[in-house]
């Protein structure tokens, strides 16, 4: 038999000179972790390690549009972050506005389009301001569709479907024999989206963490133990060629 050829492929300085176009994963969801521990190495605040997290945000979306992913959507701020001392949070919550100012044209250029999931109305004014430009801006856009969690919970965002299918049928619009898997699906934040291929955590845990519960029955997870601020290109098409060689069932044989 012959040798599978490897999908991508680095010159000796690691640049990539070849990307894969078969078996890639359409919608690929990461959970960023390990910023405040990135910086607490170096003796530094935790929020340094956020910020510089960023410049990974847009060097994997980068990747992710060279490869042709569909949907990327990132784990930024989720609903137990509140938890967190307040001036760590002020700081986050800045974030967007931050990253969108410096690589809004980045992503203009990449052909992305940019949306959220999660409970965005209860973030302040100026955070929700800075996203809602951004999707304003990016709504033509037909490259990947990139989603940032923002405020986000699963089971948060499970009791609400429930509650919203709840009221349709309530109110007639909706029948008991329609309610199947799929009807469900149209009451997450993630209607507009295939569930995803490829789950990405990285910062060595190995955990959900509350993140698309629903939507991540049948996916691939891969965890890495580098840090956010650490991850490379080389290290998300490392993900990718792993998920080439999975083998994938869907629970039949
Ligand atoms: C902190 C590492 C980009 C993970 C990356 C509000 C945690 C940096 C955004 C962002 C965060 C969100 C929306 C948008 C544009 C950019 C972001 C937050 C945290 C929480 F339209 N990075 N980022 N948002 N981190």
């Amino acid at each position: 038999m012959a040798m599978k050829l490897p999908f991508f492929k680095y010159k000796e300085d690691d640049e990539t000179v070849q990307y894969g176009d078969g078996n890639t994963p359409e919608h690929i969801a990461i959970i960023m972790d390990g910023n405040g521990r990135w910086a607490q190495r170096r003796g530094m605040p935790r929020f340094a390690g956020h910020k510089e997290g960023l410049s990974t945000v847009v060097k994997i979306v980068k990747a992710a549009v060279k490869c042709k992913v569909k949907a990327l959507t990132l784990y930024t701020f989720s609903t137990e972050n509140w938890k967190r001392p307040k001036s760590e949070v002020d700081f986050i919550l800045r974030l967007p506005k931050e990253f969108l100012h410096v690589y809004l044209p980045d992503l203009m250029a990449n052909n992305v389009r940019i949306k959220t999931i999660g409970d965005i109305e209860k973030l302040p004014l100026h955070t929700r301001e800075a996203v809602q430009y951004a999707m304003d801006r990016t709504r033509d856009n037909d490259g990947l569709q990139l989603n940032f969690a923002l405020n986000y919970g699963s089971r948060h965002e499970l009791l609400n479907a429930m509650k919203a299918m709840y009221t349709d049928l309530n109110d007639g619009k909706l029948s008991w024999d329609d309610v199947d898997e799929q009807h469900f699906s149209c009451y997450l934040d993630t209607a507009d989206l295939p569930d995803p291929d490829l789950l990405i955590r990285t910062g060595g845990e190995k955990r959900l963490s509350n993140y698309l519960l629903w939507q991540l029955a049948y996916t691939e997870f891969w965890f890495t133990d580098v840090l956010w601020p650490d991850f490379t290109e080389k290290d998300f098409f490392q993900a990718l060629e792993e998920y080439r060689q999975r083998k994938r069932r869907f629970g039949g044989l």
